[in-house]
């Protein structure tokens, strides 16, 4: 690359093109297109050309064909648009017709063995689908986010969601993900598109579309179960121990890439802005790019990115690393998870990093720090009356007790089973808070199927039971555990209950409860956010308390500093939290990213 860089330099009338595994450096004003009028002018212009190409760059000489012509595309199981009518699979087949030609033109007849086909046109809705903006994420929010009707207008609940809605709707954009359908492994997976959501008239809304793809059995357990959960998950939170390495897994991470990269091409546009979200798709931008997408591709990671140590025990960690270079922005939760990536590209790779820049094999790619937010306000709603019987019953019988409040996936990173026992270290250590303080530790069921994560849920229920055991009595149970999700109306009315706000995650790209917390409190008299310092949301909310969850005689303290703060101190740390919650939230984080993203252009 050094060399056909440093030749361009001095060459400014050669321009050079990245094609499939190929570089090409050529005299700017020629391409493929160019050669279509040499060559009708040696040929005769009664001769019909039959041109055929598998390269993005042969899309030239395509479109400089006359009516008469014939273009055909030579796919290598992509399915990129093309402007060819026809198209083949592989070289074997360009061979086969060739010699069927040549032998006709020897005077031989023997029938075809194989005629190019056409190229199957897009439904009418696959063809209005050139979306500008696509959203790639492995899971697509619940259909029902995008339903509700509420008052008249239309309503979401999930966070992501509600983060994108708006950017969608103002760009009509579509959201592209797993159906949650597996279908038996060499079986055909369906994919396409869904039915319009959420289309709202007047001003300059339009409608946002949902595309789904299904899983091969074999890719729920090796890409889902094994690369995404069973490797990156553990180890982007640096849990080694808890991370597995297969062969197979990766295979099928990389398959599945292609998979999305396929159904993308199919229904975006090939300038169409690209963002892909999280762990699972890693390598998007690559396949995108193999397929000759021009558009900006921007990649969110909701975890952390881990450190040096840590990510290169992954035995593809070079070819991940080179991969993600190929998006034009990358965006983290924070600067230290900046700061370890740049790490990694410039110790794997022949890379030129600099602060917000990695460039490598002639691309750039912008790095930045972006922490995600909420959408504050919807946190202080007031709840319907039904909403407010289950937790007012909930209330009740705690009595007089103040109310600690943990709220999360079940999921070991979250600390659940630390918490716990820091919890039963305060009730031991400072014995007044019995029966004037209780838990209530609400977790939502995650990946239940998975081995690990039902050994966590045993874990803690028999913490739970231990703990009651030891301290409770008839008239007061120290930690009520709650093995459910509950709406966001409930959850609110949770949060403002509590004095604390009990968050305290081993390892968290950011962590929203804790944001959620904060926006839910009464201002008058808000309640005290316990953070762990391992929590992404450390970094921009300092005033909360914050905790190291590995070591339960500290957070015990830490937890018996926060019940025991004045209301002055209360008021002065949680109205510095709510203001960066409600200035960083979710609509300025996802227009900041997608501004970044077309600026990288
Ligand atoms: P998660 O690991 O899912 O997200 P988090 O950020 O805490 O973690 O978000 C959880 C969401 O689920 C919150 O909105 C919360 O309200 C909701 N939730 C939790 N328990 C619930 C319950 N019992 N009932 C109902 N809702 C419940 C990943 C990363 C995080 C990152 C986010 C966003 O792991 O670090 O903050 O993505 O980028």
């Amino acid at each position: 690359y050094g060399v056909i860089d440093a030749f361009c330099a001095r060459h400014p009338s050669f321009e050079r093109l990245e094609g499939r595994m190929v570089v090409e450096v050529r005299p700017s004003m020629v391409n493929k297109g160019s050669a279509v009028p040499w060559v009708r002018g040696r040929a005769g212009a009664d001769a019909r050309i039959i041109a055929l190409g598998d390269d993005v760059t042969d899309e030239h000489m395509f479109v400089a064909l006359s009516g008469a012509d014939e273009a055909v595309v030579v796919r290598h199981g992509d399915a990129r648009p093309s402007h060819a009518r026809w198209e083949l699979d592989g070289t074997d087949e360009v061979h086969e017709l060739l010699a069927w030609i040549h032998g006709l033109r020897s005077g031989q007849t023997p029938p075809p063995t194989v005629l190019p086909r056409e190229v199957v046109p897009k439904t009418p809705a696959e063809q209005n689908a050139s979306h500008d903006l696509v959203v790639i994420s492995n899971r697509l929010p619940e259909l029902r986010s995008f339903e509700g009707e509420e008052g008249g207008r239309k309503r979401n609940v999930g966070g992501l969601v509600s983060a994108l809605e708006p950017a969608l709707r103002a760009r009509g954009g579509m959201w592209l993900g797993w159906s949650g359908r597996t279908v038996p492994d060499g079986q055909q997976i369906e994919s396409g598109l869904l039915e319009d959501v959420g289309g709202e008239s007047g001003g300059e809304q339009r409608t946002v579309q949902l595309a789904s793809l299904d899983y091969k059995e074999s890719w729920y357990r090796s890409y889902y179960g094994g690369f995404c959960n069973g490797t990156l998950w553990p180890l982007f939170h640096s849990f080694p121990s808890r991370v597995t390495f297969k062969d197979d897994d990766w295979r099928a991470y990389v398959e599945v890439h292609e998979a999305f990269a396929d159904v993308t091409t199919r229904l975006a546009g090939p300038r169409s802005m690209l963002w892909a979200h999280d762990y699972h798709l890693l390598l998007f931008a690559r396949a995108m790019r193999r397929r000759g997408h021009a558009g900006p591709i921007g990649h969110f990671l909701h975890i952390p990115f881990p450190s040096f140590d840590i990510f290169s025990m992954l035995p593809w960690a070079t070819e991940v690393l080179d991969a993600m270079l190929d998006y034009d922005l990358l965006g983290f939760h924070t600067p230290g998870h900046v700061a370890n990536f740049l790490h990694c590209a410039s110790a794997l790779l022949p890379a030129k990093v600099a602060d917000d820049v990695v460039q490598h094999r002639g691309r750039s790619c912008h790095v930045a720090a972006m922490p995600i937010g909420i959408l504050p306000d919807a946190f202080q709603e007031p709840p319907e009356p039904s909403a407010v019987d289950e937790i007012e019953g909930l209330m009740r019988s705690l009595g007089d007790a103040q109310l600690v409040l943990g709220v999360d996936r079940l999921d070991y990173t979250k600390g659940i089973p630390e918490r716990l026992i820091a919890f039963g270290r305060l009730l031991e250590m400072q014995p007044e808070w019995r029966r004037k303080v209780s838990l209530v530790q609400v977790s939502v069921p995650s990946r239940a199927d998975v081995p690990l994560y039902a050994e966590q849920r045993a874990t803690i229920e028999s913490i739970v039971g231990r703990i009651n055991g030891e301290f409770g009595e008839a008239s007061w149970v120290p930690i009520r555990y709650l093995y459910r999700s509950y709406p966001r109306a409930q959850l609110a009315q949770l949060y403002r209950a509590a004095r604390v706000g009990y968050v305290t995650p081993l390892r968290d790209g950011m962590n929203l409860v804790a944001k959620e917390y904060v926006a839910a409190q009464d201002s008058e008299n808000p309640g005290v956010l316990l953070l762990s310092q391992f929590a992404g949301a450390a970094v921009e909310m300092r005033e909360a308390v914050l905790t190291n969850p590995y070591h339960a005689d500290g957070m015990a303290r830490d937890l018996d500093r926060a019940l025991r703060m004045g209301l002055e101190e209360r008021r002065a740390r949680h109205s510095r939290l709510l203001a960066s919650v409600q200035r960083s939230n979710a609509v300025t984080w996802a227009e900041g990213f997608l501004d970044a993203l077309a600026a990288c252009r």
